[in-house]
């Protein structure tokens, strides 16, 4: 699969703690306010995020269906800038398997959030399919369709994929010093 193109900030979670380190202001300046009015990290660990994952997607490109897993406080806020994308949502079966086919198309237009909580965080799996052009965009297959701001974009039931930025914001629950990180990093 073609995958995005990644760039991680705050310093990205080693053995699933945090180094210490604020984030870039063009990633807290405005959002981490509006986080704060919505109350959407008022009961994570530290009751805002301290990371941040950039990913660029160009046409083609997705990421392969996986879950966020234990590292994080369960829930994700993830802002989709410059254009649209289809996150196809996976169900595990009894053999804790992921499903073949998306149970789910979350239909997440540019300049929109997704929060991923609840069940959906601990109990299924996430992906993007690696595709030019997304089809069948109509209520019957994309879940979110009656909350979608502007369907006039996908009226025809398809829409070609453009150039993508996603700003994922999680709380990592272990955080450690720089000090105590580096330590931490030498341990085998
Ligand atoms: O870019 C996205 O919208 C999805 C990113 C994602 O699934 C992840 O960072 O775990």
């Amino acid at each position: 699969m073609a995958t995005s193109n990644v760039l991680e900030l705050a310093a990205g979670p080693a053995k699933d703690k945090l180094i210490d380190a604020p984030m870039p202001a063009f990633l807290t300046k405005i959002i981490l306010d509006k986080f704060k009015e919505l109350h959407i990290f008022d009961d994570s660990a530290h009751g805002a995020p301290n990371h941040c994952l950039v990913n660029e997607y160009q046409p083609g490109q997705g990421i392969m269906p996986h879950e966020d897993g234990p590292a994080y406080f369960p829930i994700t806020a993830t802002i989709s800038l410059a254009a649209h994308t289809v996150l196809n949502i996976y169900k595990k079966n009894e053999q804790g398997e992921r499903e073949a086919a998306p149970i789910w198309r979350i239909l997440q237009e540019p300049r929109s959030l997704l929060l991923t909580t609840g069940s959906m965080y601990k109990d299924t799996l996430h992906g993007i399919s690696d595709l030019e052009q997304d089809t069948d965009l109509q209520s019957g297959s994309i879940a979110n369709w009656q909350l979608l701001g502007d369907k006039s974009s996908f009226e025809n039931g398809t829409a070609d994929r453009q150039t993508r930025v996603s700003l994922t914001y999680r709380d990592v629950l272990k955080v450690a010093k720089i000090g105590s990180a580096l330590k931490f990093m030498s341990k085998k």
